[in-house]
């Protein structure tokens, strides 16, 4: 009893300076708090889903001034995934395009053709893909209209896991990468 006694006068004679550690008693409380919300979190952030681990940078596409045919044209852009996760890239739309394809090249009878990617582009954890003229890239289909270069077109990359992420791409002028694109010989693709 003395000894519960006598620790309540010290609590008493120390009452202000009690009073600032209780003050950082619950600051550190509230921190830890947030800590352990966070740690729990983290099954949550390796769950992550593909669109949260997928970076697309330098995305851009062809303009259609010069195209031999206007009603389509491609988007490229660099996909990394940066996810523990392998994630793949499904399709794609775009309000200027009546349909979207990802297309890769291949070799058909000697000639180099495109054509669509069955299965969808696969990245691996860790992995990135380039799409450019003359490999992958999304094909845009059934244009609504004429693709200016310093127009902007939004597109919706769609992803296995149902995710989606909306990527923003300038329109560039058509150049000479036609060759590259359509290899020569191969104007009448598959679509
Ligand atoms: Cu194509």
């Amino acid at each position: 009893m003395s000894h519960t006694r006598s620790a309540l006068s010290r609590l008493t004679r120390s009452r202000a300076r009690l009073g600032a550690a209780a003050l950082t008693v619950a600051l550190v409380a509230t921190v830890s708090a947030c800590g352990s919300d966070s740690s729990t979190d983290e099954p949550k952030a390796a769950a992550a889903t593909s669109a949260e681990s997928l970076v697309v940078e330098d995305p851009w596409v062809r303009g259609t001034d010069g195209a031999k045919d206007a009603t389509m044209s491609a988007a490229f852009m660099v996909l990394d995934n940066e996810g523990d996760e392998e994630l793949t890239l499904t399709g794609a739309s775009t309000d200027v395009a009546r349909s979207v394809e990802i297309h890769e090249m291949a070799v058909v009878d000697g000639k180099s053709v495109m054509r669509e990617l069955d299965g969808g582009l696969v990245l691996s954890p860790g992995k990135g893909q380039l799409l450019q003229p003359g490999g992958f890239h999304l094909m845009l289909m059934g244009l609504t209209g004429p693709l200016r270069a310093g127009d902007e077109v939004t597109l919706t990359l769609e992803l296995a896991d149902g995710s989606t992420t909306e990527v923003t791409a300038p329109v560039k002028a058509f150049t000479e990468e036609e060759e590259h694109y359509h290899a020569p010989g191969t104007g009448d693709h598959e679509h």
